[in-house]
């Protein structure tokens, strides 16, 4: 039948068009080598924090292993993912930047 009188119809399209994009945690891992200076330039250059904030972040990262930058809808937590690892790979340390789901 073409038409129908299911409310869940109406519901679900409702839903389809309302619901919000996922957004993703973009973080960087902790290592032994990438210098604690160029992981602050990283935060305050990609991810527009300013140095203390930046200082925060690192030592975090630096401590527990793990810290967020931000977290952005899909395409701009990815083309950060991309600007971080190609910055730390001209500048030769080993920094991972990886995003994950919110
Ligand atoms: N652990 C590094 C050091 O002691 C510093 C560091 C911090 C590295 C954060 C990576 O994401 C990172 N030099």
């Amino acid at each position: 039948m073409a038409t129908s009188n299911d409310p869940t119809d109406i519901l679900e399209k409702q839903d389809a068009r309302t619901k919000p994009p996922p957004m993703f945690e973009v973080a960087l891992l902790n290592d032994d080598y990438t210098p604690m200076e160029f992981v602050v330039e990283v935060l305050q250059r990609f991810f527009g924090m300013g140095r203390e904030k930046a200082t925060q972040v690192m030592l975090k990262v630096h401590r527990e292993g793990r810290g967020v930058c931000g977290i952005y809808p899909r395409d701009v937590a990815s083309t950060k993912v991309e600007q971080v690892s190609e910055y730390a790979r001209q500048e030769q340390h080993p920094l991972q930047c990886v995003m994950e789901e919110a």
